[in-house]
């Protein structure tokens, strides 16, 4: 028995990558009896069949799985933001940076377009990610500025390309690996050009080993399944300080005593990321009220 990562699934055929070679792969039929989907991203045993087709026996138990897109076993993800066009902004970052907090996946900052920063602007956002304990790593896809270290974030691991539109997501995995040719623009054009951004989630090999999937962008934010007690656990800092709060329930809005509260008027927290938090979570108590 072979072993082996599918990285594309289509047509009911598997690509599983092994150190050497694609195996295209079809299914055992107890799979489907089970009504069982392997994804992207999962571990496989296969039997060969031929030069370059084989069948899949047995799925390694998953370390994780990411609902979107929907990959297993991603081990971390790159969350990509642009310096400037579009503008760099810090709500929107924390809102990304909620929804990968909750899939319990590593992550990555990056900003890329620094070549178009301005630096006085941006630096300060950039501290404030690191001084909460996020790796941030600024680059320009377009100078291959910071590439190097970027690389350095992604061998022997699955690592996922999620950010809004525009920013150089793809511009960035080309720049990484030229052989790639992932299909770069305006949004708009794309369209008009009739092609469109990857709908099927892929794995793409990277020399060196590891796997990069590229995402097309999204901004809008769905906090729904999230309850209200949680999202203080996806805030960095103020889940560090809610245990000092007088109330074991405090949601460190309108509740007296709160040791986050406090930490944001004596200037230790930041007053943007908390007013972050306080917008989702009243995204999230309007969502329940609607019940
Ligand atoms: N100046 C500058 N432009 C860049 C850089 N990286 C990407 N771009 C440009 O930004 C535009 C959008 O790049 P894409 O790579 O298509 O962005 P994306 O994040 O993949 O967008 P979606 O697939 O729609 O989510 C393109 O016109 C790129 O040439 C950079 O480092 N500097
Ligand atoms: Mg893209
Ligand atoms: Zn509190």
């Amino acid at each position: 028995m072979l072993r082996g990562v599918i990285t594309k699934a289509y047509n009911s055929f598997y690509y599983v990558q092994t150190d050497n070679k694609v195996t295209m792969c079809t299914l055992r039929g107890r799979f489907k009896k089970e009504r069982f989907t392997l994804f992207v991203g999962d571990e496989v045993e296969y039997e060969s069949t031929g030069q370059q087709n084989g069948i899949i026996e047995h799925i390694v138990p998953r370390r994780s799985m990411l609902k979107r897109p929907m990959v297993a076993n991603v081990d971390q993800v790159i969350l990509t933001f642009a310096a400037s066009n579009p503008d760099i902004n810090p709500v929107l970052i924390d809102r990304f940076l909620v929804i990968a907090e909750s899939s319990s996946l590593d992550i990555v900052l990056c900003i890329n377009k620094i070549d178009l920063a301005n630096i006085d602007e941006i630096t300060p956002i950039i501290e404030l990610y690191r001084q909460i304990g996020y790796r941030v790593i600024s680059i320009s896809a377009k100078s291959s500025t910071g590439i190097d270290k970027l690389k350095n974030e992604l061998y022997g691991r699955i690592s996922v390309f999620a950010g809004p539109s525009g920013v150089g997501k793809s511009t960035i995995l080309n720049t990484l690996e030229p052989g790639l040719e992932l299909n770069t623009g305006k949004v708009s054009e794309k369209i008009g050009r009739g092609k469109h951004t990857t709908r099927f989630a892929e794995l793409l090999p990277i020399s060196g080993g590891g796997f990069v999937v590229d995402t097309p962008g999204f901004s809008f934010t769905d906090f729904t399944d999230i309850p209200p007690t949680e999202l203080m656990y996806y805030f960095r800092e103020i889940e560090e300080l809610a245990p000092q709060c007088k109330f074991s329930s405090c949601l460190h809005n309108k509740e007296p005593q709160c040791a986050v509260k406090q930490a944001v008027s004596d200037g230790s927290i930041n007053e943007q990321r908390y007013t972050s938090y306080q917008e989702i979570l009243q995204e999230i108590q309007q969502y329940k009220k609607g019940f």
